[in-house]
Parts: C-alpha cells; structure tokens; sequence
C-alpha cells in the first residue's frame, strides 16, 4: 500500500500532538487544591476528559495540519483532485464508535455522581443562609457564626436557604458547588479532607455587592472543632445572660448587621424590602388585616419569631424570613434596644 507511510506518520504525530496537548493542559495548573473526598471523584473524571480531548484534538489538527503540508497543489497544476465517495465501514465506524464512547461516559459520569452524593448517616448537619450580602451558619448547638468551622474526615450536610433572591454555594477547593434558592431548602455534602482556610463565595450574581459575598471557611481538626464548638456556646450562653439581665443597643446594632437585618430594613426611615426601624419602637403599625398595633417588646418579639402571624399592611406576608425564630430573648432584647434607640 503506497500510502503506508502517510498513515505512518500520521498515527506517530497524533500519538505525540495528543501526549502533548495533554500534558500541557495538566501543567498549566488551572485547579486549586483538592480538599475534600469528592473533590478526587471529581477530579478523576475531569482528568479522563482532558485525556479525551487531548486524543480528539489531535485526530483533528494533525491531519488537517498534515494534508496542508504535504498534498500541497503544485505550482501550475490546474487539475482537478480525484472524486471521493462514500466510504461505507469508515461512516459505520464513526458512527458506532462514537456512539459507545459518549454512552460509556454517561455511565462513568453517573456513577460519579452517585459516590459524590453518598450520604453518610453520621453527618454533621449545620444551616447555612445566604443573605444580600452574607452568609450565616446556625450551628445544632443554638449559636451563628460567620466562619464555617468544619471537623476534617466528617461527613457535613448543609441545609441552606436564602430569605431574598438566588444565590449559589461554592468552594473551589471543595468543587462541588450548589444553587441556594429562597422558600426552599437545598442540600450540600461534602467530607473535607484537607485541614486548612478556605474561603465560600457566592457564584449566583446577586445584586451590588455579590462580588464581596464571601466567607471564611476553616478545616481543623476534630479536637480543634469541638473546642470552638465548646467555646462558641459558652459565648453564646454568657450573651444570652447578660442581654436577658441588661439589653444593649450596640449590641443589637451588631446582630442587625451580622444577621442580616441591614439587607431587609433601613435605620434611617428609607424603604425596602421590609419596612424602616426609624421611628418604629412605640408607633402604631398599621396590619394587613386592616387592624393596627402598638409596636411595644411583645409585638416586635413576636414580630421576629412568628413573622407570618402578622404581616405589616403593603408589606408581603411570608418576606420577613422565619429564620430567625432560633434567637435567643437576650438576642432579641438587644435588637430592641437597637430599635428603641432609632428615634
Ligand atoms: C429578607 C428581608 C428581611 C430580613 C432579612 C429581615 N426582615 Fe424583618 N421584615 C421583613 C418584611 C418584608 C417585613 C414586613 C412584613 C411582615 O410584617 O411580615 C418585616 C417585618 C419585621 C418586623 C415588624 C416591623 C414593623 O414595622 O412592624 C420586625 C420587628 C422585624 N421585621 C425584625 C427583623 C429582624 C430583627 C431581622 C434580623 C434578625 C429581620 N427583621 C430581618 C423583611 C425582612
Ligand atoms: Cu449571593
């Protein structure tokens, strides 16, 4: 066959143009590290694709690249090339090929799919809520915090959700990545396994200050989590007292900013999404239900941890986020004090 040798030579450059392209695109280093067990499921059907498209690329280039080179017109040669026809067992052979390749794919892919979900009944669950522009995790023990604390090697189970508009989980170095969607509860599993600091940031575009929406998120060990866990409560307990015997307007300015009150109600008796705490403490509020009300400790109370139970006439009923009901009463007694002060 006198065209052995093309096909020859073919074959050693796509072998070489596809070890090539591939190692290239593995050296460039494009990934963060990997910190979580899926992560290397993950990664490992990532790998098997740029191998593919490595192979891809070159079948397609290098003959391509070949032809152009070596069947080039000669000078002053006007004749037309030979016809081609069909080529029955080539159209066959790409057709099944092919056809094998991408339903093997699908196969491997869902069965990824199905280890990075397995769920281990021993998870840590912790409730995550993204806010404009924040994020908050409620820990079992009753307390926030706005770093994610994670024992290494534990399965977590975040529960999130979002009082306002669609916002998304990520941690690059954890890969998987989650849409939060309001009125609804979205879970997220995830086994780190690399102690560290990493860091959440929103990947759903989500209004002015979407691009600071992030937050720490720190791997350490199980002896290390239980001690922030022990400490944490004990803060939280120590909180809860003192406000419950002495409420403080700075203190509740700093849970109106850390919770996430700020993205919902104005001090300055602007409007948004809920209405303005200027003037509020001690006003008469008008009620959806045609009723009015005397703002005083108990309404507002009940305000914040049954907002569905009344609902402030034009506002919309089931916007205020019942999130909140797992405050404590000195927590609240601060954030009335706040109020109070907003004359
Ligand atoms: C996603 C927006 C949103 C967030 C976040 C939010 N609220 Fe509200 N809030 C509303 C809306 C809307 C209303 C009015 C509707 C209603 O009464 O249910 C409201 C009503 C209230 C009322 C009654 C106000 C009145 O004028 O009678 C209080 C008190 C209140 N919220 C406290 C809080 C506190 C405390 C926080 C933070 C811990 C908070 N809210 C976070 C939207 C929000
Ligand atoms: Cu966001």
């Amino acid at each position: 066959m006198r065209n052995l040798k093309h096909y020859l030579a073919i074959a050693v450059l796509i072998a070489l143009v596809s070890v090539l392209t591939y190692l290239g695109m593995v050296n460039a280093n494009l990934f963060p590290v990997e910190a979580s067990a899926q992560a290397v499921d993950i990664d490992w059907l990532f790998n098997l694709q740029i191998k593919l498209i490595a192979f891809f690329f070159a079948l397609i280039v290098v003959p391509i690249a070949y032809s152009m080179a070596v069947f080039r017109r000669e000078t002053g040669d006007t004749s037309d090339s030979e016809p081609i026809e069909s080529n029955t067992p080539l159209e066959i052979a790409w057709t099944i090929l092919p056809l094998i390749l991408v339903v093997w794919l699908g196969y491997i892919g869902a069965d990824n799919l199905a280890k990075i979900n397995a769920a281990d009944p021993g998870a840590l669950e912790i409730n995550v809520v993204a806010f404009q522009w924040k994020w908050r995790f409620d820990y079992p023990q009753g307390f926030s915090s706005d770093t994610l604390y994670l024992p290494v090697d534990q399965q977590v189970l975040l529960k999130m959700t979002s009082p306002d508009v669609l916002h998304s989980f990520w941690v690059p170095e954890f890969r998987v990545k989650q849409d939060v969607v309001p009125g609804r509860v979205t879970d997220y599993r995830i086994t780190p396994n690399r102690l560290g600091d990493y860091k959440v940031r929103c990947a759903e575009l989500c209004g002015t200050s979407h691009a600071y929406m992030e937050a720490p998120v720190k791997i350490v060990s199980r002896a290390e989590y239980d001690q922030w866990i022990a400490d944490q409560t004990a803060i939280a307990q120590a909180n809860a007292a003192a406000s419950a015997a002495n409420p403080d307007a700075g203190r509740g300015q700093k849970l109106y900013e850390s919770l996430g009150c700020k993205a919902c109600h104005s001090t300055d008796g602007s409007g948004g999404i809920g209405p303005t705490w200027k003037g509020l403490y001690g006003s008469a509020v008008a009620l959806s239900d045609g009723t009015s009300v005397s703002a005083d400790d108990a309404y507002l109370k009940s305000s914040i941890l049954e907002p569905g139970a009344q609902t402030v006439a034009s506002y919309t009923a089931g916007a205020m986020p019942a999130s909140f009901s797992n405050l404590t009463d000195g927590q609240i007694a601060d954030l009335i004090e706040f109020m109070k002060s907003l004359k």
